[in-house]
């Protein structure tokens, strides 16, 4: 039996698109998807997986079919045919991949859109996202409060304290994320919601996404700012909450921010600032803080060393004892630099009190000083 030659190419094209289409629908090379927009990213991207998976097959396929069926025989020593344009192929092989390119360019845009709409919504959590050697920090809006004692002064400096260093969201609600740097270019990135935005110093960027998966996941950094840049992958996770359990950690955060309020400098204060507001965990070792970071010394027993340094005046700021050795250690870390590790490294903004407070710089050293 001789079947027709275009009977032939139909037959192989329709195996070559099963294929492709087998591969689009089962293939699975992302994490999970568990924001509405990963589900929008990932179809698109697989998608795109069987139209390239179809090509490969062509391109592919001709090859070893041309190799095999056109191979030099033995005792064969003419040239190739002299074969030169063929303008019905070149119309086909164009315009192929320009109606492609075309499809893909409009499904695409319509992606976009879905993930970076600036629109507003009426039930939307927003966010504060700050970028920092080498953690990230998260801002979270205050409840209302109807105590009459708390007077809008006290609000605005109870305000400061709705931080923590878990990012908390709520399940099928829309995420305003508001990007910001407190010193160089990080990139805010989430894999399982496929998002990635750059938290650029001086300006505020925007991210969207809805959660529709309970869950915990990593908050990565994308963007090498540093020598803790991949540590700071590994420190600030992302937890999905039922929004009945968000209120209730947003009413537990106000109401620690409340108390943080009224003594600002107590070493409690410090301790919880170390734990989620500064990165300090990226790269010292605290035990009685649980930070295990190995890019500086460890601070287990700072109070004691920092007796013996105040004795020999070595890098104090503010005074003469030992607390003036650990606010110099942090608002001028050049000043005196423990044996064994570089200037630059520790960061050299904690002076600028936009970066850290004057409460919050005290309340660090109070919390130092108890640790011996
Ligand atoms: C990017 C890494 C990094 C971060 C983040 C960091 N440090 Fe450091 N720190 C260092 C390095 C490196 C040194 C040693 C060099 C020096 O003395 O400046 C150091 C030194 C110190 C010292 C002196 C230690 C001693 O034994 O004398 C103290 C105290 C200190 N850091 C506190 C902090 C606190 C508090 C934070 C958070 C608010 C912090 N550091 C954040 C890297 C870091
Ligand atoms: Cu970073």
């Amino acid at each position: 039996m001789k079947l027709n030659r275009y009977a032939i190419y139909i037959l192989v094209g329709a195996i070559f698109i099963a294929i492709g289409v087998i591969v689009g629908l089962t293939v699975r090379v992302f994490p999970v998807a568990a924001s509405a927009e990963a589900v929008a990213v990932d179809s698109l991207f697989n998608f795109m997986l069987a139209i390239a998976v179809v090509i490969f097959l062509i391109v592919e396929g001709g090859i070893i079919y041309s190799i095999i069926r056109f191979r030099r025989r033995p005792g064969d020593e003419t040239d190739g045919a002299p074969i030169h344009g063929n303008t019905a192929l070149e119309i086909t092989w164009t315009a192929i991949p320009a109606v492609i390119v075309f499809v893909l360019a409009i499904y695409s845009y319509q992606v976009y859109l879905t993930i970076r709409n600036p629109e507003p919504k009426d039930n939307e959590v927003r966010i504060g996202v700050i970028g920092q050697q080498f953690a990230w920090k998260f801002v979270y809006e205050m409840p209302e409060d109807n105590d009459p004692n708390v007077t809008p002064e006290l609000r605005e400096r109870i305000k400061q304290y709705m931080i923590d260093s878990t990012l908390y969201v709520p399940l099928n609600r829309p995420v305003r994320a508001l990007i910001e740097s407190q010193d160089v270019i990080h990139s805010f990135y989430i894999p399982e919601f496929r998002i990635k935005q750059d938290a650029t110093p001086g300006r505020v960027s925007e991210a969207y996404f809805t959660p529709i998966e309970k869950g915990e996941w990593w908050v990565v950094c994308a963007e090498l700012c540093g020598v803790g840049h991949a540590a700071m992958s590994q420190i600030n996770r992302v937890v999905v909450l039922e929004q009945s359990e968000f209120d209730q950690y947003i009413a537990q955060l106000y109401a620690k921010a409340k108390e943080t309020a009224s003594d600002p400098r107590s070493p409690e204060v410090g301790k919880q600032l170390i734990m989620n507001k500064y990165a300090c965990g990226a790269c010292h070792i605290l035990d009685d803080a649980g930070l295990v970071g190995n890019i500086g010394p460890s601070l287990n027993g700072i109070a004691t060393r920092a007796e013996g340094h105040a004795e020999r005046g070595e890098g104090l700021v503010g005074g003469t004892d030992a607390a003036a050795y650990i606010r110099g250690s942090i608002v001028n870390p050049n000043l005196y630099l423990v044996p064994g590790y570089a200037a630059g490294i520790m960061p050299q903004n904690y002076g600028n009190p936009n970066v850290m407070s004057e409460d919050d710089l005290e309340a660090i050293v109070n919390y130092l000083l108890t640790i011996r």
